[in-house]
């Protein structure tokens, strides 16, 4: 498989916690690397903008609340085929799904409080990383 590149956030409910450092252990036991790292927070049109997607559904107006209420941390993440094993290592969507060793297993609160963020697809990551990164935020 090729080397790929993924986004990742670590979501406010685990920054509230001060678990950053634990969820970036799993990502880089897992075997990935972090190529740009920034903690940042989102306004509403931020976060708005970035779940567009999800416009439609029940839980959009929520989850925008939430991804705008603290602190997040976005980074791009680059291994073999880094998009499906950032998934793998952040476990399903309801943390009451997930595997035992994911991070949503391990830290997730809730279907929405849980912890992190990760691309679906190669297309979905290269669009996701140019908005939250510069190229020359990019360090391999
Ligand atoms: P994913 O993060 O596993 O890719 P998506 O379906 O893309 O899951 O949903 C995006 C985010 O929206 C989830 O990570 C979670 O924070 C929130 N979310 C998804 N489904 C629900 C729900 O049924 N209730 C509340 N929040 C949800
Ligand atoms: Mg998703």
């Amino acid at each position: 498989m090729a080397i790929e590149r993924t986004l990742s956030i670590i979501k406010p409910d685990a920054t509230a916690r001060n678990i950053t450092g634990k969820i970036i252990d799993k990502l880089e036991s897992a075997g990935l690397r972090v190529v740009a790292q920034k903690r940042t927070k989102w306004s509403t049109a931020d976060a708005e903008a970035f779940y567009a997607v999800h416009k439609e559904r029940p839980f959009f107006n929520d989850l925008v609340a939430f991804m705008t209420s603290g602190p997040i941390v976005l980074q791009v993440l680059e291994g073999e085929g880094a998009v499906l094993k950032n998934r793998d290592v952040m476990g399903a969507t309801n943390p009451a799904d997930a595997a035992d060793g994911t991070i949503r297993k391990d830290f997730a609160e809730n279907i929405e409080r849980n912890s992190v963020h990760g691309s679906d697809s190669a297309e979905n990551a290269a669009a996701e990383i140019a908005m939250c990164f510069k190229d020359d935020e990019l360090v391999g």
